[in-house]
């Protein structure tokens, strides 16, 4: 087989939410593999965080200011890419947010907000380049689903039908535009070490373990929590030429989580 699959020269990869956490990791494994890097954040410290964090890695990487719910800017983002650097080649529907409210106690508005950026947003941002990667005859498009696009908890109803709504956008666009030689999967990733689940480690005041921490760990057969590295490897599959036959999939990168029944306390 040609290794040369896996690369990603020559191509523009657009990671939404990337100055930080899970969309960084993914940015600078292609950037790794050869791809231009592309990305935005909801407000201008948060793009200069991601690019000094970039350059501190060698990277130059394009940020810009944009809210991926605002499907004006948006088309006005994707539009100048294309103008001043050149057509998206890869999306990553990274951005994300998750409230943690019991459901009875949500407002509809905190289940709609949480709905506008985990599912209508990638919507915006997938209808945005689908018609140059159409143009073009390829592109790839990555959303990152959740395990909570298979299962539920506590807590995080609006996020979980967030997420499960993803995995079908994914497997809608894998049917509407596979003849193009669109391929989008979805990568679903288990529990990772990110500002967005600190709170559910956190070390109690007496210096034990956050019981969630706990209960994670006895649920993943790898017995630990994942890192943002470990989704650099599907994160380049997806993207590459070695996944051009793959459609319409959520690849899992959870450690085993939903094979297991969980450690016997
Ligand atoms: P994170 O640390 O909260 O980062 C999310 C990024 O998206 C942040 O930079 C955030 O900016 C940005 N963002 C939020 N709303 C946005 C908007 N409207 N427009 C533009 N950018 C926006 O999350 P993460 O842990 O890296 O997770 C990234 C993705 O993976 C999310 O979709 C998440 O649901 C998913 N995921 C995470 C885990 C995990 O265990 N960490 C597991 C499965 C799936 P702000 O800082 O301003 O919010
Ligand atoms: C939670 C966590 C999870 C992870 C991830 C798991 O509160 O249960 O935040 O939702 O973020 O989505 O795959």
């Amino acid at each position: 087989m040609n290794i040369n699959k896996f690369s990603l020269e020559g191509k523009i990869a657009w990671i939404t939410g990337g100055s930080y956490g899970i969309g960084f990791a993914i940015a600078e494994a292609y950037a790794d593999c050869g791809a231009t890097i592309v990305f935005n954040d909801i407000n201008e410290d948060l793009v200069n965080k991601g690019l000094a964090a970039f350059n501190e890695k060698g990277i130059k990487a394009y940020g810009f200011v944009c809210d991926v719910t605002d499907e004006n800017a948006v088309n006005a983002l994707v539009k100048k890419v294309e103008v001043e650097i050149g057509t998206i080649d890869i999306l990553v529907n990274n951005a994300g947010i998750i409230k943690r409210i019991p459901m009875h106690e949500m407002s509809a508005e905190d289940f709609r907000k949480v709905i506008d950026v985990d599912l209508n947003a990638p919507f915006i941002c997938a209808k945005a380049v689908i018609p140059a990667m159409k143009e073009k005859g390829h592109g790839k498009i990555i959303n990152i689903c959740s395990m909570m696009s298979e299962l539920g908890r506590e807590t995080v109803s609006a996020y979980a039908a967030a997420k499960g709504g993803l995995k079908m956008l994914t497997r809608n666009i894998c049917s509407e535009y596979g003849e193009y030689n669109i391929q989008c999967n979805g990568i679903g990733p288990g529990y990772i070490a990110t500002p967005q689940t600190a709170p559910l480690r956190e070390r109690q005041a007496d210096g034990s373990r956050h019981p969630f921490d706990s209960f994670i760990i006895a649920k993943t057969p790898a017995d630990r929590w994942g890192n943002v590295e470990d989704l650099q490897g599907p994160a380049v599959f997806l993207a590459s030429e070695a996944s051009d036959f793959v459609n319409g999939h959520v690849l899992y990168v959870d450690g085993g989580i939903l094979a297991y029944i969980g450690k016997q306390p």
